[in-house]
Order: C-alpha cells, then structure tokens, then sequence
C-alpha cells in the first residue's frame, strides 16, 4: 500500500486529494496544526478513530514553521509522496502578515526539502505552487512565462518554487511544483471571492461588500486540479506543470452567474468597499494548460457553469434552502423592494 504524507490535508485541496488517495488505495497521513476550536471540518467524513482496525486515514500534529518535527514525521512515515499543500494562503492577508507567510510558504519549504534531504528517505514531493507567481506577466501564462509576483504571497510562493527546481537538480530529487491556477468548490475557504459572493447569494437578503471586479481568472474545481497533483507524482520524470482551465472570467461575471442562478441582478446585491483592494492587483491570470493537456493527459471534467452551481447549491443547503425555494425567496425579494 503507497503512503502518503498531505501537509494541510484540513483545507480546500488537502480535504479533496485525502479522498483521491484514500480511493486509490493509499494510506494517508494529514498533518494538523493545533488549534483552540476543532479545524478539521473538511475531513471530519473521512476521519477514522485510530484505535479502530484497518485505518487509512492518520493525522499529526505539526506546523511548517516548526522544523524538527516535519523531519521527524518525515522520518517515522518514510512516505513514498508528500504533497505540501500547507500555506498561509490568501493573498491579501499576506500584505498584513508577509513575515509569518515567509516563514511558512517560503521557508516552510526549505524545512520539508532539507528533512527529506537529511533523512535519505526515497520519496516524490509536490509542492503547491500558484499562478499568482506569474503576476503581472502578460496572458496567457505557461511554464515559460516570466514571473513578476504581486505580493508577500506570490514572492514567498516563487521562493520555494526556486528551492525546489534547486533541490531537484541539486540532489537527484523527484520533487516537482504545480503552478495552479484559482481552483474553488464547496469547500472554498469563506474568504476568498467566488465563496463569499456564493455564501451572500444564500443569504440573499444579505448583499455584499467587494473590492476589484474587473480582476481576471482562470476558475476551476479543486477535485479536478487534486487529479492533476496526483498525476504529476506518478510521471517517470520531475518536471513542473501549469494546472488550469484555460477559461477566464472576471469577479463580476462570477458575481452575476451566482446571482442569476437565483434570478437575483447581482447590481443591486453587489456594493464595493476600496478597503479589499489590494496594494498591488494581479489583474489577469489566464492559463495556457498545454503540457498538462499533453503530457499528463489532464483534462477538467467541471464546467464554469458547473463550478458556479454547485458552490452555490452547497451554500444554500447549509441554510436547508434548494435553488428553487431561493428563486422564490428571491422572487419575493423583487416584488417588495
Ligand atoms: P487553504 O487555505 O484552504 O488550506 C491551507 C492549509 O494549510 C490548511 O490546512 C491550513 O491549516 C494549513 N496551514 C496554514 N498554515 C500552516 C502552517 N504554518 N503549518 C501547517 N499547516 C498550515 O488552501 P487551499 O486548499 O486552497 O490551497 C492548498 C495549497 O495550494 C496552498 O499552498 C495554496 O497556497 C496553494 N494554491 C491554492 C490555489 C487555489 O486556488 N485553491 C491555487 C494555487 C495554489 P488550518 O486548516 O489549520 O488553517
Ligand atoms: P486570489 O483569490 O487572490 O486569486 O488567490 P481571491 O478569491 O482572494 O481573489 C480573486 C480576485 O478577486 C478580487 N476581489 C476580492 N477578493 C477577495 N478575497 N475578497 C473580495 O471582497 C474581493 N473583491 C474583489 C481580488 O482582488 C482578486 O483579484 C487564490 C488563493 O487560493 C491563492 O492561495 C492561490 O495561490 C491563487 O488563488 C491562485
């Protein structure tokens, strides 16, 4: 049985791949930062009491601001893939904290390629690379498209990028980056655009405060894009791929899909505070997917449409509400305003 080893297997993509490697016969090991109220949500369906028998799935505390113990779980697992999905990972909270993210998306790399290095273990590593790398470079952006980031994120990101094309040629290392474009679902963190304006369409008597709407992305879904990691470990070579849809859009286009799956104008729900704008914008992030296509045979199976749906379904079924009955409420909505 392969083994794997997830760090931030508690967030969006570390939930979904937990459950790609679970159904490929893996047994995983997540690690888990130690918080004051539970944070493992995401994967509370997939949990199983250690004391049971025939357990797939085990979690372990651990930070990648903290050294030695990324080296010795490294060293007690000897995984055959460690996928490192752990980050600070929003962009604009990195202008407020650039150190902290530094640390752990940045150095946080180093620790994990220097404790496979010092532990001698056989092993492959993805590492969590990201499109905001490319920044202000012109689309659409592929492997050889210039990097120029646009914040503590993206600068602290292009570090272990470096690091580990270094290691890899350094040391004979399969270790690899996904550069991944925004990939959203259900699981989306509450914080970043697509989900907050699909969590204020269920709300709709909410509406909802924005900054840039003119910002370009490339959206897909997490479960496509965790197939892409995966891939990109069981190649006979290390090499790096751009992950993305190859189909962009503006925040405002998400916004006015997501209200009009609900028959809602997203102009009257949608209002703009100055204060989530960003110091510097990435304005336009537009994948060029071709090796990906080419070489790993990936292909996204979701939609924009189906992407937008399904957030939105998922957002309404937390307040027991279905598409239909939030046209109603929204119909409703029309009539007395
Ligand atoms: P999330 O923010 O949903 O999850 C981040 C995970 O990292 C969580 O499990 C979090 O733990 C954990 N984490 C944060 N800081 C630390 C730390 N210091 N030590 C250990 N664990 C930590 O991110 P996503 O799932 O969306 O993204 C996964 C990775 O892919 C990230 O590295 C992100 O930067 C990158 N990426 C994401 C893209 C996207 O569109 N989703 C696109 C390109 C790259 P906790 O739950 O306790 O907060
Ligand atoms: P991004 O995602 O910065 O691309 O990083 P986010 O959803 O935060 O922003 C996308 C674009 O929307 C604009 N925007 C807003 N963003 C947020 N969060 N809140 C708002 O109110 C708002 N209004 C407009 C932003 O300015 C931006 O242009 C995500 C993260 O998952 C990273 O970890 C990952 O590396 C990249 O995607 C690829």
């Amino acid at each position: 049985m392969p083994t794997a080893l997830v760090t931030g297997i508690t967030g969006q993509d570390g939930s979904y791949l937990a459950e790609l490697l679970l159904s490929k016969g893996y047994e995983v090991h997540g690690v888990i930062r130690r918080a004051s109220s539970f944070n493992t949500g995401r994967i509370d369906h997939i949990y199983q009491d250690p004391h049971e028998q025939d357990v797939h799935l085990r979690l372990h505390y651990g930070d990648m601001t903290d050294g030695s113990q990324i080296a010795r779980l490294i060293r007690t697992i000897n995984p055959d893939e460690i996928y490192n999905l752990a980050a600070q990972s929003h962009v604009a909270v990195s202008f407020q904290q650039p150190e902290y993210t530094g640390d752990a998306d940045g150095l946080g790399v180093v620790r994990l390629l220097e404790a496979i290095r010092e532990s001698g273990i056989d092993t492959r590593l993805y590492q969590a690379g990201t499109s905001e790398m490319f920044g202000s470079a012109p689309p659409p952006q592929n492997e050889d498209s210039p990097f120029l980031p646009r914040s503590p994120y993206a600068a602290a990101k292009l570090y272990a990028y470096h690091l580990v094309r270094n290691y890899r040629e350094a040391y004979d290392m399969f270790a690899v980056t996904g550069i991944l474009f925004n990939h959203e679902g259900p699981r989306r963190g509450e914080t970043f655009v697509t989900r907050k304006i699909t969590r204020a369409v269920a709300h709709i008597v909410a509406g909802i405060y924005l900054g840039n709407l003119d910002a370009i992305r490339d959206w897909g879904h997490a479960e496509d894009f965790v197939q892409a990691m995966w891939l990109m470990l069981q190649q006979d070579e290390p090499r790096d791929f751009v992950v993305g849809t190859g189909e962009t859009h503006t925040v405002r286009e998400f916004a006015a899909a997501a209200f009009d799956r609900v028959g809602l104008n997203w102009e009257d729900w949608v209002h703009i505070d100055p204060s989530y704008y960003r110091p510097t914008e990435v304005e336009h992030l537009h994948a060029d997917p071709t090796r990906a296509r080419e070489e790993l045979g990936w292909r996204p199976e979701h939609t924009f449409d189906d992407l937008v749906t399904e957030m939105i379904e998922h957002d309404l079924s937390l307040l027991g509400l279905d598409l239909d009955m939030a046209s109603a409420r929204a119909a409703e909505l029309r009539r007395v305003s």
